[in-house]
C-alpha cells in the first residue's frame, strides 16, 4: 500500500511539472465549443460512484444534461420519496437508498449500440438497475442474490442477451454464519446471468455459475468469434481473507477467467444446475400505472463447474489484473495487471486452440487452467505503470489508462507498440471511448475519469469536483481538449451518437393514457377522499393553480396522501409539488403524469404547499392551503 502511495505521489507531481498551460494546444477552444442553442454531438453516460446516480453530459462540451436517479433518493424529483417510485429501492432488507454505481454499459444489437437501455451496476448491495433511454427513467431494479459487491456488472453479451454480475467480496452461500477464517472452504464467488427480454427489456437471473472464493473484478463479453464467451478479471486467487492489499498480491499471477455462457446456457435448459433458496427483489416500473412495485423471489438456479464440464478455463494474468476489455474483431482480450509493468494480450484463437490441445498447467479447485504462453498473443511492454482499462478506436488501435504513471497510452494491437502517451490530471481510473467497447467504436474522442484533482478547478474547500478531460483522438498523437468536472466519483461511461436517441425522446405523457389509481382527469374531477383517517387528494395541477387548494378536516394523525395529476399536454413544463413540515421531500410531476406525496401531520396547523417548479408567470400564484385540526 505504501509502495502504491509513493508511486502515486511521485507520478502525479511529474505531471505537475508539464504544467496545463502547455497541454492545450491552440484549436482546442473550437474543437470543444458548442455554440448556444447548438447541441452536442455525443450523449455521455457518467457513473456516479458514491452518489448512487448516472449523470448525463453532452459531448465535446463537456456540459452537464441530467441526472438520473437509479440507487439513490433524489430529493430533487422525489425519487425515491414519492409512493410511486418507493418500491424502485427495495431489497430483501427493506429499502436501501443508496448505493454504489461503478459501471455502465448500452444495449447492443450485433454488437453494436442500438439506443434502447442504459445499465447500470450497484457495488453495495449487489444490483443492477435498466434505464429506459425514451424517458431517462429507471425502470427496473434487480437484486443479486449469492453475491456481494456487484463489481463485474453491468456488462452485456452482444445482443444483450444477458446482464452479467460478478461477485467481487466472495461470501458464503446459503448460511451465512460461519468463521471467517473458514474461507477457502465456504466463501464463494458467483457470475449471474441476467436474462434481458428483447421486446420489454425485463430482466431476470437465469442462472449463477458458482466459482470458489476469489475476487471477480471486472468482464466484458466475446464478439464476433468469440460471441459465445465472457471473460471476468479475478485477484486476490491466494484466496486470502485479511490484509487483502498484501495477502492477495503474493502469486504472480491471478486470472481471467473465460466462460463459455452458450455452453452454461445449455447446461442451464438439460436440468444441470441446481435449484436453491435465494430471496432478491425484483422491483420494477410501470408506465401505464406509473408506479413501481416490488416482487421478492426466492429461488435461483445454480451451476457448479464441476457438473459442467467445458464451461469455465483459467487463463493466467499477471499481478491483480483489474481491467478486462475485449477488441472490437473479438479476438484480442486485454488484461491490466494493476501492479504490473506489462499489458498481457490474450489471442481468442490461441485460448480454443489450447483449450482443444489441453495445454493446461494444472487447475484451481477443478477448473483447468490454460497455459500463459499458450493463450498468450503477446505482452506490451513498459506500457507505463498501474495500468487499468482499455477501449479501442476501431482502427487497431488500444487505449489503456495508466493510474499510476498518470497518462493514457496508446498502442497497436497488432505488433503490441507503444505508439503515443497523453499524460491525465491526475491518475486516471477508467477511460472511455464512444462505443469503444462495442464492434464499431468511434475513433474521434477519448475521455480519461480521473481519480484525483488538485489544481485543475477553482478550489472548493476540501472537497474538489472530480475531473474528466477529453481527448481528441482522430490523428496519430492525442490531443487534450477539455477539463470537466464530474458529478460524484464515475468510474466507467459509455456514450452514443445522439442521433441514435435523441428523436425517440418522450416529450410528455399522453394523459388518455393514464393508468394510475389516483389520478384525476379534469379540474372538476378534483376530490378529498376519507377513509377511516387515510385522506386521499385527488389534486390537479395546470398552468397556473392547483385543485383543490383550500382542503380543511384533516386531522392529526390522519394518512394524507396528494396524488398530484399534471395536466399539461406540453413539453417540458412540469409543475412540482411540496407542503411545509413533510419530512418526504417534495414531488416534480411530468406532463401527463400522476405523483403521490405522502403527510402524516403530526401538529394541529395550517399547512401552505405550493408549486415547486417556476412554470408560469403566476407560478408564484400556484399554492394552496392545508388545515389540520386536533383530533
Ligand atoms: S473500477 Cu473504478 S477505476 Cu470500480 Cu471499474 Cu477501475
Ligand atoms: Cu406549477 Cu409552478
Amino acid at each position: 500500500m505504501l509502495g502504491l502511495a509513493v508511486a502515486t505521489t511521485a507520478a502525479m507531481q511529474s505531471c505537475k511539472m508539464k504544467t496545463a498551460a502547455t497541454a492545450v494546444q491552440g484549436d482546442a477552444a473550437t474543437k470543444t465549443y458548442v455554440a448556444p442553442g447548438k447541441y452536442d454531438e455525443i450523449y455521455n453516460f457518467v457513473s456516479g460512484g458514491f452518489n448512487g446516480q448516472v449523470s448525463v453530459y453532452g459531448l465535446p462540451s463537456g456540459r452537464l444534461l441530467k441526472v438520473i436517479p437509479v440507487f439513490a433518493v433524489n430529493p430533487e424529483n422525489g425519487y425515491g420519496y414519492s409512493e410511486e417510485t418507493k418500491a424502485m429501492l427495495n431489497t430483501t432488507n427493506g429499502l436501501i437508498p443508496w448505493d454504489d454505481q461503478h459501471h455502465l454499459d448500452l444495449s447492443q444489437t450485433n454488437g453494436e449500440q442500438d439506443g434502447r437501455w442504459l445499465f447500470a451496476n450497484a457495488n453495495n448491495t449487489p444490483r443492477v438497475a435498466r434505464i429506459d433511454l425514451t424517458t431517462f427513467k429507471t425502470m427496473e431494479v434487480l437484486q443479486i442474490p449469492n453475491s456481494a459487491g456487484n463489481h463485474s456488472s453491468p456488462f452485456i453479451t452482444e445482443n444483450t442477451e444477458y446482464v452479467v454480475a460478478g461477485t467481487r467480496f466472495s461470501v458464503p452461500l446459503g448460511s451465512e454464519d460461519v468463521p471467517i477464517s473458514s474461507f477457502k472452504d465456504n466463501f464463494h464467488s458467483t457470475a449471474s446471468f441476467i436474462s434481458v427480454d428483447k421486446n420489454t427489456g425485463k430482466m431476470d437471473i437465469a442462472f449463477q455459475i458458482v466459482l470458489p472464493g476469489m475476487n471477480l473484478d471486472l468482464s466484458h463479453a466475446g464478439k464476433g468469434p468469440s460471441h459465445d464467451w465472457f471473460f471476468f478479471s479475478s485477484y486476490n486467487t491466494e484466496q486470502a481473507y485479511t490484509l487483502l492489499e498484501v495477502n492477495a498480491s503474493q502469486k504472480d499471477k491471478d486470472y481471467i477467467v473465460a466462460v463459455n455462457w452458450k455452453k452454461a446456457e445449455e447446461y442451464a435448459k438439460a436440468g444441470k444446475g441446481k435449484k436453491v433458496p435465494a430471496s432478491y427483489a425484483h422491483n420494477t416500473y410501470d408506465e401505464h400505472t406509473q408506479s413501481a412495485t416490488s416482487e421478492i423471489k426466492n429461488e435461483v438456479l445454480l451451476l457448479d463447474p464441476k457438473d459442467c464440464p467445458d464451461m469455465i478455463y483459467m487463463i493466467p494474468c499477471p499481478k491483480s489484473p483489474h481491467g478486462c476489455d475485449i477488441d472490437p474483431s473479438g479476438e484480442y482480450i486485454v488484461g491490466s495487471g494493476k501492479l504490473a509493468a506489462l499489458i498481457p494480450v490474450f489471442s481468442f484463437s490461441k485460448m480454443t486452440g489450447a483449450i482443444a490441445g489441453k495445454q493446461f498447467e494444472g487447475d484451481f479447485k477443478g477448473i483447468p487452467i490454460i497455459k500463459y504462453e499458450a493463450a498468450l498473443h503477446g505482452e506490451v511492454q513498459k506500457p507505463g505503470l498501474g495500468p487499468l482499462h482499455t477501449e479501442f478506436d476501431g482502427k487497431g488501435n488500444a487505449y489503456t489508462s495508466m493510474f499510476l504513471s498518470s497518462e493514457v497510452v496508446k498502442w497497436s494491437l497488432k505488433d503490441l507498440k507503444v505508439l503515443d502517451r497523453v499524460p491525465t490530471y491526475y491518475s486516471v481510473g477508467h477511460l472511455m471511448i464512444p462505443g469503444g467497447d462495442t464492434k464499431k467504436p468511434g475513433g474521434k474522442y477519448l475521455v480519461a475519469y480521473n481519480k484525483i484533482t488538485k489544481d485543475r478547478f477553482l478550489p472548493t474547500g476540501p472537497e474538489l469536483a472530480q475531473s474528466a478531460q477529453l481527448y481528441d483522438i482522430s490523428g496519430d498523437k492525442m490531443q487534450l481538449l477539455l477539463d470537466f468536472p464530474t458529478f460524484g466519483e464515475p468510474h466507467y461511461a459509455q456514450a452514443c451518437q445522439a442521433s441514435l436517441i435523441k428523436d425517440k425522446q418522450v416529450k410528455f405523457y399522453d394523459i388518455n393514457k393514464n393508468g394510475h389509481e389516483y389520478v384525476t382527469m379534469g379540474e372538476k374531477k378534483a376530490n378529498v377522499v376519507r377513509k377511516g383517517n387515510r385522506v386521499d387528494i385527488y389534486m390537479t395541477a395546470i398552468r397556473s393553480h392547483l385543485v383543490p387548494d383550500n382542503i380543511e378536516g384533516v386531522f392529526v394523525g390522519d394518512e394524507v396522501y396528494f396524488h398530484v395529476t399534471n395536466l399539461e399536454q406540453d413539453w417540458d413544463i412540469p409543475h412540482g409539488f411540496a407542503i411545509k413540515n413533510n419530512p418526504n421531500a417534495e414531488l416534480l410531476i411530468m406532463p401527463g403524469e400522476t405523483v403521490t406525496l405522502k403527510f402524516t401531520p403530526d401538529k394541529q396547523g395550517i399547512y401552505p404547499f405550493y408549486c415547486t417548479d417556476f412554470c408560469s408567470a403566476l407560478h408564484q400564484e400556484m399554492s394552496g392551503y392545508l388545515r389540520v385540526s386536533p383530533k
